[in-house]
């Protein structure tokens, strides 16, 4: 079979015999948690306050006033932790390291003791040969920082880069992935532009001084990945949705393209083209002021990989004003209220690669919450597992066209503190009892065992 757009040959992949299991032998299969929502020991071995300890102490803003105080305590349980992936069969596992147990100011002196804990596991997960691919910014900005004005200056991107260039020089090539932000629409939108998530501040025009800012610090630690001369890969990952017009009309076809900019093309288009998207002319005026010479050339420096969040997509309609609505779900919701359209999966990445060349992407989250029970001792969610099963059919049909998929991390490992939603939204293919730390592996989680153990390895 032929690239879809580029004139490479596809190989033919998968077991013998078995023509339903198709990957790539070095394909990589993971999952993935992030520092706040799993680590707890918030206040351990010189551990900073972040954005989000601030955050969820503020009354009204996660629900059930829960805290990362605790979590999975994966601060001390993470050989347990380490155990149940290599059980699950996984190759490679995507954490993220939390700035203030490195800074707890954001800046000076590196705190041992918080670095010691990320070289703890590391070495934990190489003897037990999964590879660490470590993410430096998954929203715990160190509250020092916030306080000085956090994304909206241009100096934190600056401070990024030291700690970034750290990271780099601390674990090296021992990280064989190095995610440099996670999201950062979430990062800039949710945390500037509507409060929802930390710092909690709620204006439109200066969430995109926090994104110029947030993409500035990925150029920056970029450079300075670069100068190491490092032998293990770089990359981003962004939260990207598909957004379909409700119908031809040539209005909704205009309100898909402007949801599309400003979910997608927004980070995209600076990351792999050099600038904005020239047809959003209010976001242009807006970011202009922070916008200084040379950023661009740091903010589409060459990456390894472009890593993809995918959860759901969106069906927008005109709202008759020169603006656009999302039409509410068209199908199966999961319980973030969340369409389940694995075909958008398939969409999304065949234009990401038709549209922004064919660069290495990796599926760095997929997965699904369900309010799970434990019966017996057991964790049945059928639900969760038709969801992955219908996402992995989809990376098929994507390695099959040709699209340079090359690994497919689920989330989430644990059950954890899902931000605005406190410990209510189990995402986790491993249950966890958050008043004994209990982990009971869910049927999902076995079935995604039984699926790597029928996959061909090298
Ligand atoms: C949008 C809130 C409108 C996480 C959103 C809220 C609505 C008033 C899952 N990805 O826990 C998106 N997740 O940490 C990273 N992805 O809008 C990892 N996207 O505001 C997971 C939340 C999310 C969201 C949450």
């Amino acid at each position: 079979m032929q690239c879809i757009c580029c004139p490479t040959r596809l190989e033919k992949y998968g077991v013998e015999g078995d023509d339903t299991v198709n990957f790539p032998k070095d394909f990589k299969w993971g999952t993935a948690t992030a520092s706040y929502q799993i680590e707890g020991a918030a206040h351990e071995d010189g551990r900073g306050e972040s954005i989000w300890d601030r955050f969820s102490r503020t009354p009204g803003k996660v629900l059930n006033g829960h805290t990362g105080d605790v979590a999975c305590n994966h601060y001390h349980l993470y050989k347990e932790d380490v155990a149940i992936m290599k059980e699950l069969g996984v190759d490679s596992y995507r954490f993220s390291i939390a700035w203030p147990r490195i800074y707890p100011n954001g800046t000076g002196q590196i705190n041992r003791k918080g670095l010691d804990f990320y070289k703890r596991l590391v070495e934990e997960l190489l003897e037990k040969g999964i590879e660490p691919a470590a993410t430096l910014y998954h929203w715990d900005l160190p509250q020092a920082l916030e306080d000085k004005g956090g994304w909206l200056k241009r100096d934190t991107a600056r401070y990024f880069q030291d700690y970034a260039a750290a990271m780099f020089r601390e674990l090296g090539d021992t990280v064989k992935q190095w995610i440099t932000l996670n999201e950062p629409w979430c990062s800039a939108f949710l945390g500037y532009g509507n409060g929802v998530h930390a710092p909690g501040k709620s204006d439109f025009n200066s969430h995109l001084h926090a994104a110029h800012h947030l993409l500035l610090a990925h150029g920056l630690a970029l450079q300075a990945y670069r100068e190491l001369n490092l032998k293990s890969e770089v990359g981003i990952t962004l939260n990207l949705a598909p957004q379909y017009p409700a119908s031809d009309s040539a209005q909704d076809q205009a309100a898909a393209r402007k949801a599309d900019g400003f979910q997608n093309r927004w980070y995209l288009d600076p990351l792999f083209r050099g600038f904005y998207p020239q047809d959003m002319p209010e976001f242009l005026a807006a970011v202009a002021p922070v916008i200084q010479p040379g950023d661009f050339d740091l903010i589409s420096g060459a990456v390894d990989f472009l890593g993809i969040n995918y959860y759901s997509r969106s069906v927008v309609r005109s709202d008759g004003q020169g603006g656009y609505e999302a039409l509410p779900p068209q199908g199966p919701v999961t319980h973030m209220g969340w369409e389940v359209y694995p075909q958008g999966l398939y969409d999304l990445l065949v234009r990401v690669h038709e549209d922004y060349g064919p660069i290495p992407l990796y599926i760095t989250e997929n997965g699904a919450a369900y309010p799970d029970q434990v019966e017996q001792g057991r964790v049945h969610d059928p639900e969760r597992t038709a969801y992955l099963q219908q996402h992995f059919a989809q990376a098929t049909k994507l390695i099959e066209a040709g699209v340079p998929l090359k690994g497919f991390y689920v989330w989430s490992l644990l059950d954890n503190f899902e931000w605005a939603f406190g410990y209510e939204r189990r995402f986790g293919i491993v249950y966890v009892d958050f008043e004994t730390q209990e982990r009971i592996i869910k049927d999902s989680g076995r079935w995604y065992q039984s699926f790597l153990k029928g996959l061909a390895r090298g």
